[in-house]
């Protein structure tokens, strides 16, 4: 090869190498104020508060939070082995009538294998069954012809797959079909628009069954699903570098991270999506613990496929508690609040100090009376179920929007309406 053949052969390899979806280093003090957001949570011990996604977040991010790390997981498992395998340690507790979800009882797995354990055992095979038990549900629910819907969602199924995949437990072919199905043909993955979030999860699930080749008869099939999905992610990548939003990107670059994608710029696409996340992370756009623990692996490099063969000797920062005292305000801002979907429809300006969440002007019109509105808690924090003793019928939700038509990217206790806003509240169906 002459030196001409030398050049371009080395150009050519630093193309392919552009190619690759890569997240260089970030900056370690800006990580550690992300991690030290999860710390009050963990000390959140009421079973409604329990969040197994910031035991995994933290477990695959270069952070780790010592003694109370271990604490933490001892009352996960605790707790879950109580409500879902009937093991009593304090009978008449009412918190524990409610059992977990198809993908709560997905992301406890998660977190037992982001500690290195596998599960085994009487107790392992019957959390396994359970969850295999729920996806079999959910797979006749969506029904023969893949005209019905799962009872909870796509975006559960998938993490159901990927957390029994992680555990090298084996799915029938048929499971499995049901989530290939549904990413060939989109508009089930949709709610209103492209869920991100939904097709990320369900490429990490396919990830890992490719990784594991858990279903070799679907093998090709579960290799272009994954194309598939990294394109239509690709595609909904906004001109800020998110892709689909803020709080998709995440696991979008879970999903991407390291993959290669020939004759595209994923490495172009990759970086400018880092870029966006970084500037929203430094504007404080994260403050939900789920959300970080969404991202905290990206920021190390790690997704939820790594739980395969986890690292659970790799050096971590062991995170210290601040306290934050939040500067008193003693400006007041008022915020219209608008409910059409009720008769008669509600609307009211309610005053509340500056910087308090959507949250905080519920309450006080509540307070006012007049308003009325009802929460469950979740994962993600208090999802709003009830507004005017109209509570979300099935597929329905009571959506969250900025007049005149802007869904909100956050919930009612993160979102901090700005003076003269209004905000509306809609029946809407997904
Ligand atoms: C499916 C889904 C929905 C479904 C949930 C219904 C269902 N039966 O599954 C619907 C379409 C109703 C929905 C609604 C909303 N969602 Co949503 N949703 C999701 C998604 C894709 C998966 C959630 C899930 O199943 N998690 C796994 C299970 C095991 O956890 P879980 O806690 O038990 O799940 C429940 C909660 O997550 C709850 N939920 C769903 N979304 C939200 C949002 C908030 C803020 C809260 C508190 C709860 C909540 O519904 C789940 C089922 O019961 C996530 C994506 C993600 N990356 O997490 C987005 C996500 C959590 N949603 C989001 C948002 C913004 C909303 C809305 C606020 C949108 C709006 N403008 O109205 C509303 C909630 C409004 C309200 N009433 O409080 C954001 C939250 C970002 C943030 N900063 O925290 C995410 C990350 C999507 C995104 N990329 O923007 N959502």
């Amino acid at each position: 090869m002459g030196h001409l053949g030398v050049l371009l052969f080395l150009l050519g390899g630093l193309g392919a190498l552009a190619d690759i979806c890569e997240i260089p280093q970030v900056d370690s003090k800006l990580v550690e104020r992300l991690g030290q957001r999860l710390l009050p949570w963990m000390d959140w011990l009421s079973l409604e508060h329990l969040n197994p996604s910031i035991y995994v977040g933290l477990r695959l991010s270069s952070l780790q939070a010592g003694a109370r790390e271990a604490f933490y997981l001892h009352i996960l498992k605790l707790s879950y082995q109580h409500s879902l395998l009937g093991l009593t340690f304090n009978d008449d507790n009412s918190d524990y009538q409610d059992k977990p979800s198809m993908g709560q009882l997905a992301l406890y797995l998660l977190a037992l294998r982001a500690n290195c354990e596998l599960v085994e055992g009487r107790k392992g095979d019957r959390l396994v069954s359970q969850l295999k038990r729920f996806l079999e549900d959910e797979k006749k629910a969506i029904g023969h012809n893949n005209k019905g819907q799962p009872h909870t969602s796509y975006y559960q199924y998938g993490l159901g797959i990927l957390a029994l995949c992680v555990h090298q437990k084996r799915l029938h072919d048929s499971v499995v079909g049901k989530l290939l199905y549904a990413v060939e043909h989109e508009q089930h993955l949709r709610q209103g628009h492209l869920s991100v979030d939904t097709v990320a999860m369900a490429g990490l699930a396919f990830t890992c069954l490719e990784h594991s080749n858990l279903n070799p008869n679907r093998k090709h099939q579960i290799t272009r699903a994954i194309e598939n999905i990294r394109e239509k992610i690709l595609k909904a990548q906004t001109p800020e570098g998110y892709f689909g939003n803020v709080y998709s990107t995440p696991l979008a670059l879970q999903l991407l991270m390291k993959s290669s994608m020939p004759g595209v710029e994923l490495g172009t696409a990759c970086l400018k999506a880092r870029a966006a996340l970084l500037a929203s992370v430094q504007d404080g756009a994260f403050q939900n613990a789920l959300m970080i623990s969404q991202l905290l692996p990206v920021l190390n490099g790690k997704s939820y496929v790594d739980l395969i063969s986890p690292d659970c000797e790799a050096p971590r920062v062991m995170l210290k508690p601040v306290v934050e005292t939040p500067s008193p305000t003693q400006e007041v801002i008022s915020v219209v609040l608008n409910v059409p979907s009720v008769s008669p429809p509600y609307i009211n300006s309610i005053s509340v100090p500056a910087g308090s969440s959507l949250e905080d002007v519920l309450k006080k019109a509540q307070k006012l009376r007049g308003f009325m509105y009802g929460t469950q808690n979740t994962l993600s924090g208090p999802f709003l179920t009830s507004v005017m003793g109209k509570e979300a019928g099935e597929r329905e939700f009571w959506q969250l929007l900025r007049a005149p038509d802007t869904p909100l990217l956050q919930g009612i206790a993160e979102y901090t309406p700005k003076d003269g806003e209004t905000i509306e509240l809609r029946l809407a169906t997904w």
